[in-house]
């Protein structure tokens, strides 16, 4: 018989447009050819070239991509889902690179900077020349952002910044820092180059989870910035809470993409895998499985597209990407354990991508809110009621 994709059988590509349709083979195609061969090294090792990879992303046209002007491509966000979808399907590292170059650093210069900021930084971003890190998370405040100790003080005309940032992706490959911090005047971001003096990165090692994928602890001790390095756009926690907005929504898609790829793996590894005399996938309890996974995805897919139908319509809620992120990254790494069963003690090894996945998406549960955190978002829209502490 015919085998469909989970995708296929939901007539998903029914739901694109053309160019919504080119804009993702184009990016399936450079995740193929150009990342998939070498991904699961880059995995072993630790060791991803995000700067030749940042060049390639940016010729690409993905960084920056959903954002106007500044040289970016400024495509509709169904479009910039589809690519996330696609780089993450590689892997959820390289989605993560394109992330925080173009959802979080990108975003909040175009978002909330200065013309001068934007003329400095986003055309050289976007060419992936320049790399952008987004610092929010403290060693002691992740989910709970506004109790944050990073410092910003006025010091005559110039700002002085004391504090920790932890956990940022990017952190220590990365020629400018968006660094939030507290002031007399409330949370302000900072442009912050990477090249001034009190400034440091260090690369955390040891991860077993997005390890194509830098991440490092970021020092700032007595940094000493001019006036111009404030975001003048942004006050308060609302700023970089709408940067995450894009991330977030990044995500949505991204996680299918991942999950998508566990799905193709197994399913083709259930019909040349035999197993008591005939294929693993002839089987009602792997059909079970591959069912109910196509279910979820296709419904993650489609509620997907229904959000990013309403964030090109500007009408998105942050409680529905908030919706989005908790069902299709816990639902990916459902998916991803499944598919892991399926192939047995193979699951458990580098030759496929399941476990390197499966992986991945513990991270992608905790960052850009933590499932649990996404689940008192929609608590708390359900029954106006914040239970958050
Ligand atoms: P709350 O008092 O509710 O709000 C404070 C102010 O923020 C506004 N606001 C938002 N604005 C825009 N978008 C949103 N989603 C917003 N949510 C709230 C709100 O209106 C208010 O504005 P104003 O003007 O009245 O001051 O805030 P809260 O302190 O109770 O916190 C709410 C909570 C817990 C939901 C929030 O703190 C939160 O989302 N925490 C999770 C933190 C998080 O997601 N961190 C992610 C760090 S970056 C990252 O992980 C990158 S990984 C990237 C990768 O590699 O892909
Ligand atoms: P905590 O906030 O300490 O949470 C621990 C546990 O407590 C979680 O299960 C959480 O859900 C739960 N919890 C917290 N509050 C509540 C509550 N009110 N009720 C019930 N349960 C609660 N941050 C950045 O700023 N920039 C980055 O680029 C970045 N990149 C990252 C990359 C990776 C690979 C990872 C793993 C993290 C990254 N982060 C980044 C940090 C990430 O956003 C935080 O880890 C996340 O927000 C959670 O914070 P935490 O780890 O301090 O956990």
């Amino acid at each position: 018989g015919k085998a469909a994709s989970a995708f296929e059988l939901f007539a998903i590509d029914k739901l694109l447009s053309e160019e919504e349709r080119a804009i993702r083979d184009t990016v399936r195609k450079f995740g193929e050819q150009a990342l998939r061969p070498q991904i699961a090294e880059w995995f072993e090792t630790a060791t991803l070239p995000a700067r030749e990879l940042a060049r390639e992303l940016g010729k690409l046209g993905v960084l920056g991509m959903h954002l106007e002007g500044y040289g970016c491509a400024g495509t509709n966000a169904v479009s910039y889902g589809l690519a996330c979808l696609e780089l993450e399907a590689v892997d959820s590292g390289i989605r993560s690179l394109v992330s925080v170059q173009g959802s979080l650093a990108m975003y909040a210069i175009w978002a909330f900077g200065s013309e001068e900021q934007k003329q400095e930084w986003l055309p050289r971003m976007a060419t992936g020349e320049a790399i952008g890190c987004f610092g929010l998370t403290e060693p002691d405040y992740g989910s709970n952002p506004a109790g944050m100790r990073t410092f910003a003080k006025r010091d005559g005309g110039d700002w002085v910044i004391n504090g920790t940032k932890m956990w940022i992706t990017n952190g220590s490959i990365a020629d400018v820092a968006i660094v939030w911090a507290r002031t007399d005047d409330g949370i302000r971001g900072f442009v912050v180059p990477t090249d001034t003096a009190g400034f440091s990165a260090r690369e955390i090692k040891h991860k077993m989870s997005l390890r194509a994928s830098v991440t490092s602890e970021l020092v700032l001790d007595g940094v000493r910035l001019p006036a111009s390095a404030v975001l003048p756009g942004a006050r308060g926690l609302s700023g970089p809470l709408s940067c995450l907005n894009e991330a977030r929504f990044g995500i949505v898609f991204g996680a299918l993409g991942a999950a998508y790829d566990c799905l193709q793996t197994a399913t083709s590894y259930a019909m040349d895998r035999e197993v008591f005399g005939k294929p693993l996938a002839a089987y009602q309890l792997t059909q079970e499985k591959l069912a109910n996974m196509a279910l979820e995805l296709g419904k993650g897919m489609l509620l997907a597209l229904h959000l990013g139908r309403l964030k090109d319509d500007h009408r998105l809620a942050p409680e529905q990407i908030s919706l989005g992120k908790l069902n299709n990254v816990r639902e990916a790494l459902w998916v991803a354990r499944e598919c892991r069963t399926i192939l047995g003690a193979n699951g458990i090894t580098l030759e496929y991508p399941v476990i390197r996945h499966a992986n991945n998406l513990e991270s992608v549960l905790t960052y850009e809110g933590t499932s649990e955190i996404h689940t008192l978002v929609v608590g708390k829209a359900l029954t106006g009621l914040a239970a958050f502490a």
